[in-house]
């Protein structure tokens, strides 16, 4: 309309519906993170509202395709490879998965995965029951001791 003027609220921002509206066009933050509609964020990165604006990070066990690139509002993200960064035992298999790693001990070796110890020999069969037999023989030779005294 000629002659007439019209306030818009600047980008990042919408209209702000409150009790002051005699006061003309008020504004306030639009939080872009609400909807995905409103945000650029790509899948596997985290939304943060700004004022004014909003910024996109890498989610938990995801980091920046683009190293320099820290953070943005069309950045991208990827999964991290935690067997490249040697997170396990030397003694150990490393299994990337999404978002997260695995780290089991190598055939003969006990433990977390973090921590692998080599592991002992178990006692079994013949050398596990000799362990007990001197017990087994004083119980016996106290049994006869006891026999005879009655
Ligand atoms: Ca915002």
């Amino acid at each position: 309309m000629p002659g007439s003027y019209r306030c818009q609220c600047a980008d990042g921002y919408q209209v702000w519906e409150g009790d002051n509206q005699k006061l003309g066009l008020e504004c306030k933050d639009l939080d872009e993170c609400s909807s995905s509609e409103l945000n650029a964020c790509a899948v596997r990165t985290t939304c943060e509202n700004l004022e004014g604006s909003y910024k996109c990070t890498c989610g938990p066990g995801f980091e920046p395709v683009d190293k320099d690139e820290v953070e943005g509002v069309d950045m991208k993200c990827k999964d991290i490879d935690e067997c490249e960064k040697k997170l396990c035992h030397a003694k150990a298999t490393c299994t990337n998965s999404k978002k997260s790693y695995t780290c089991v001990c190598n055939a003969g070796y006990k433990g977390d995965g973090k921590k692998c110890l080599k592991s002992r020999k178990v006692k079994t069969g013949a050398s596990g029951k000799l362990k007990y037999l001197p017990i087994k023989l004083l119980s016996i030779a106290l049994i006869v001791h006891l026999w005879f005294l009655s």
